[in-house]
């Protein structure tokens, strides 16, 4: 199980059973030992852009987002590969990319000279020497970036993996008065033409920059298929991440249905999927689910 808890994921009890000797070998790894140098160089070109982004049907939110998305789009990397972000900023703020875990030099800390002002652009040079899911996120104003868009995950991917369905989810919290546009009012069951009124925390919390089941895309599973959980939380509180109907061994091999991620934690896990129907994902607070972390995933038989 060591090297299960190096890459910060449960292996599935298939994947157990079918341990060869040369995993056993794999196992006796350190956490800390690094995965060698691959030799490739992934590079990413992105743009940090002031946006308009719908959070949900009528909820429109005034975010800054890398490549005009929110997260901002995957950094998918194998364990050992160099990755190289060259960063412009667009926006009408200072900028910057940071991310855990890969190791870096400090000027690719996305701190003091690795901030780009409005117009500049910088380069970040990290090597992914350990496998996992991992947050990005600015590093110029670790409030306001953040609450407004400036995040995504890092995919480091371990050579032995087994293959799986995967499911990257970015857990983050949106300042309400920065809507541009919110549906119904602030009044308890008040309606306006763009949408329902959601309770007092309505699009304060998000998977993926979006709310609620009309607004985040289902998580799709089948089953049969090893399901990969890759959890990032980026918000200003923290989250649990619950799936209904199912259980897996986190990262410290306990079983549970219900994560636990603060403010910038991440997670993977797997189970095999075994349960088919409509199930509810969502956050187990309160106040998160009211507030827009409450999805759907649909398991196919
Ligand atoms: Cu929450």
């Amino acid at each position: 199980m060591r090297r299960a808890h190096l890459v910060g994921l449960v292996v599935s009890a298939l994947a157990l059973s079918a341990c060869s000797g040369e995993d056993e070998a794999k196992s006796a790894r350190s956490p800390l030992d690094p995965y060698p140098s691959t030799g490739v160089i992934r590079e990413f070109d992105f743009t940090v852009e002031d946006v308009l982004w719908e959070v949900g049907p009528g909820a429109v939110y005034e975010a800054v987002a890398y490549d005009g998305q929110v997260p901002g789009p995957p950094i998918e990397v194998g364990a050992g590969d160099r990755v190289v972000v060259h960063l412009t900023n667009a926006s009408s703020q200072p900028a910057s990319l940071h991310t855990h875990v890969s190791a870096f030099a400090a000027e690719s800390d996305g701190t003091g000279d690795g901030i780009a002002e409005p117009g500049e652009s910088v380069t970040m040079t990290w090597d992914a020497l350990y496998p996992g899911t991992f947050p990005y996120h600015d590093h110029a104003d670790e409030v306001d970036g953040m609450a407004h868009g400036l995040f995504g995950a890092v995919i480091v991917h371990a050579p032995e993996e087994v293959p799986a369905t995967e499911h990257v989810v970015v857990l983050a919290d949106f300042v309400q008065s920065d809507y541009v546009q919110l549906p119904g009012t602030l009044d308890p069951g008040e309606t306006t033409d763009v949408g329902t009124y959601r309770g007092g925390h309505q699009y304060m919390h998000t998977f993926n920059g979006k709310a609620y089941g009309d607004g985040i895309p289902p998580f799709l599973g089948q089953v049969g298929d090893l399901q990969r959980w890759r959890i990032v939380s980026v918000g200003l509180e923290f989250h649990t991440f619950h799936i209904h109907g199912h259980r897996w061994l986190d990262a410290t091999g306990v079983l549970t249905d219900n994560v636990f991620l603060m403010p910038g934690g991440y997670t993977t896990f797997e189970f095999l999927e075994d349960n088919p129907g409509d199930w509810p994902v969502h956050c187990h607070v309160p106040d998160h689910m009211e507030g827009g972390m409450m999805a759907e995933y649909v398991v196919s038989p």
